[in-house]
This record gives structure tokens, sequence and C-alpha cells, in this order.
């Protein structure tokens, strides 16, 4: 699909989760609530007359767009996917729907309209998250049991008089938007969610929209949070990650993903076709948490140098042995081995069941060229490829050797019954 092509090309992308639960960081009423802080309105039952008022004090002064991109930039994403409006209702754009939000603040400001233009500015895909179904500012939304009664709630108005209205403000006032991220449809009707998709592309053809749309009727598959699947998913999918163990500021969690941890996982998911959408919360004044910045600046300077082994990148085959080193990624013939831990290999990487012909190994920090042989093993009917790599000049996040073979490689028979010879019979 020629809209998914820069989104396949991408591979990874920032997600900012931003709102008026900046301001509680978690906490409420003197006491902390763990997850997601984003959730906090619900978490704590609050009430939306007494939630809404933390508008009257949102005043993020150290919010500067420009600094935002640039850190994107620099984290070595491709996208940039940013709340526009979560499930507490609020709205970080200026709409005519509501005064509920953030042009109604001392602040004052549209965010994402000077987000939309510094993503311009400098070539970074703009993104907007939406919470479709979920709204707790709305009687007429999803959620907010604590305040309205669910018998009365009449969702098909909440469609016509904030979702709609709403997505055609995003999708007309904010120039290219790279996709729409929907989230949570829960037991939104079918012909609800076809109706928003057709809206959306009626708006922008290009917009891509995620797979919470619902119905497989996004343009590409949504895993859950912080999921990554065993195998290779066919076709384009997402898996979005928190940097800690929430996606809004949070006073208190600090427990950060090492950037090694990040790079496993943009392997890992690169390698099966994916891509990573990795989050960041900025706090009550706009100020994106030092740890997640020192974590993610880590990631780009390896992907500044070794990005070729990621960005473009296709699904790699799924080879019949655990690669408890590190990772495969490439496209075509040409496959990137990233030696993350080589406390079992010793200066010697061996891979089994690659039946192609490999023509070169080379490091990928030097372009120096490594040994390297294949061989068959009648008995075992194995074919064993392995490389020799020197040990004292080893990448401390991750050392990538770049093999070339005659064609895109594919693994040996997984399927193996042994005949009188030895050979096998498939
Ligand atoms: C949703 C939101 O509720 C959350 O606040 C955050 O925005 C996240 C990115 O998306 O959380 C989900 C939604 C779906 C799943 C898990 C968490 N899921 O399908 O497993």
């Amino acid at each position: 699909m020629e809209r998914l092509k820069w989104f396949e090309e991408a591979r990874y992308g920032l997600f900012i989760h931003w709102g008026l639960y900046a301001e509680l960081g978690g906490e409420w009423a003197g006491v902390h609530y763990p997850g997601g802080t984003e959730w906090i309105m619900r978490t704590a039952r609050i009430p939306f007359e007494t939630y809404r008022k933390l508008a009257l004090s949102f005043n993020p002064l150290s919010f500067d767009a420009e600094d935002w991109v640039k850190k994107a930039l620099g984290f070595g994403c491709r996208y940039l996917c940013f709340t526009a409006k979560h499930h507490d209702g609020f709205a970080m754009f200026d709409t005519a729907v509501s005064d509920y939000s953030i042009v109604h603040t001392p602040f004052g400001r549209d965010v994402v309209k000077e987000l939309s233009d510094a993503c311009r500015r400098h070539g970074l895909k703009f993104c907007v998250y939406y919470s479709q179904m979920q709204d707790w500012a709305d009687p007429d939304g999803d959620g907010n049991t604590w305040d309205y009664d669910p018998k009365k709630k009449d969702f098909r108005r909440y469609f016509e008089n904030k979702v709609k209205p709403q997505v055609r403000e995003l999708l007309s006032n904010y120039g290219e938007i790279g996709m729409i991220w929907f989230d949570t449809p829960y037991d939104m009707p079918r012909e609800l969610c076809a109706e928003l998709a057709a809206f959306v592309h009626s708006l922008q053809p290009d917009c891509v929209i995620n797979g919470r749309i619902g119905y497989g009727l996004g343009d590409y598959r949504q895993m859950g949070d912080n999921e990554i699947p065993m195998l290779a998913y066919r076709g384009a999918w997402e898996t979005p990650m928190t940097l800690n163990n929430t996606w809004g500021y949070s006073k208190t969690d600090q427990n950060w993903k090492t950037p090694k941890k990040v790079m496993k996982m943009l392997i890992d998911v690169a390698s099966k076709g994916g891509n990573l959408l990795i989050n960041v919360g900025p706090d009550a004044n706009g100020v994106i948490p030092a740890g997640s910045v020192r974590a993610l600046d880590a990631v780009g300077s390896w992907l500044q140098k070794y990005g070729k082994s990621i960005y473009g990148t296709e699904p790699c085959a799924d080879f019949p042995y655990q690669m408890r080193w590190g990772g495969m990624t490439g496209r075509g013939k040409k496959v990137y081995l990233h030696l993350l831990d080589v406390s079992e290999i010793h200066g010697r990487l061996k891979i089994c069941n690659i039946e192609t012909k490999a023509t070169s190994c080379r490091l990928l920090s030097t372009g120096e060229e490594l040994p390297f042989r294949q061989t068959y093993e009648l008995a075992r009917d194995e074919y064993r490829f392995i490389v020799e790599y020197p040990t004292d000049r080893l990448d401390d996040m991750d050392t990538v050797i770049a093999v070339e073979f005659e064609e895109a490689p594919v693994p040996h028979s997984l399927y193996m019954t042994f005949g009188r010879d030895g050979r096998t019979e498939i």
C-alpha cells in the first residue's frame, strides 16, 4: 500500500503522551497511583468538574516544539505521534467543539499547531493520537461511569458532535498528517469504525490509520502495549512501548529501560518487519524527563552509526535457532548480524541452517573484511555459517556484521525426517 511506504521505511517513531494529567504526575489527594498516569482521572474517579480545573493552572512555559522535534531527530526517530486528545477528553489543540482545550488555559497556545509546524520544518513525519471512544469529559463518551449514567449514553451523538468535528479539525487545520493513531475502540460498532476510516481518508487519502481503529480496518496491525510478537506478522505492524511503566508523566517512576534494552527491542521488531513507537511523557512544564532523553539519545547515537541496519529493512526469514547473541535484520541479500551479547561466542559466531551462499562479511563500523565459512554436515543434515570477528574492537552497544549473500537468505528445511542414507526426505 503506497501510503504505508514511509511508515515501513521509518521503523522507529516517537510517541508523546502529554496533557492535563502531567500536572498530577500520578498523584491525587496525596495518593500515588501506579501504572498509566494518563488514566488518573479514571483510576482515582476524579469528578470531571474537579479534574477540568487543572486547565485553569496549566501553563507549561518550558514547552518548546522546536526542542522536542530536534530531540526526536537526535533519538533517530522518523515520525512523531502526539496525543491530540486522550481519554480525559481534553484537546491539546484549538477546537471549536468546546472550551475544554489548551487554548482555554493560561498557556493559551495551540500545541498541535506548534508541533506540526516544527515537524514540517525539520522533515519529521507528524502524526496524531486520538481517543475515538473513551472520553471521560462527555456523558455520551465511553468510560466515565462515576459522573454519568452509562444507560443514558448516546454514543452516536458523541461520534457526530465531538469525534468527527475534531478529526476534521485535525486533518484540515494542521497540514499533512502522516498517521492518525486511534485507541481502545472497545465495542464501538463496526459500521462506525468503517465510517470513521472513510471519513479520515475523505479528508487526507494518504493519512495512515493504525490498527486500533478496530475490526482490521487500519492500514497496519497494532500490537498491544509493549508487546512484541514471537514471529513476524506478514505486512506492516507496530509495537507501542513505554520507556518506564507509564505513558504519561510520573513524579516517581524513574524505571527507564536501558539504551541497550531499547536497541534490542528495536532490532527484534525490525527483524520481523515491524515498527517500534517508543514513548516519552513530558512533565507539567513541557520538559521531557532527563532519564528518557539520556536513554533515547544513546540509541540515537547508535542509529547515527548503524541506522542502515534498521531503517528500510524488511522481515528476515525465521531461522530455527535462538540468537542469544543478538539479532538479524536485513533487506534482500544484505543481512546485518547484531552482536549484543558475545559472552557465549568468543570471537566466532555460528548460525545454523542458512542454505544460501554468502559472498562477503564486513564489520559495518570499519568495512574491514571478516573471515567466514559455510559447511554442510551430512550426518546432521545441517548447514553451518561461521564468521570470525575481532574481540578487541567491539562496540559496547552493538557490533554489527554486514553479510552479503548471493540472494536473500532462506533457512534450510525446518521439517526434516532422516531417510536410510542420512539424507532428508521433505
Ligand atoms: C491505551 C491507552 O489506554 C493508554 O493510556 C496509552 O495511550 C496506550 C498507548 O494505549 O492502552 C492500551 C490499549 C490497548 C492495549 C493495551 C493498552 N492492548 O490492546 O493490549
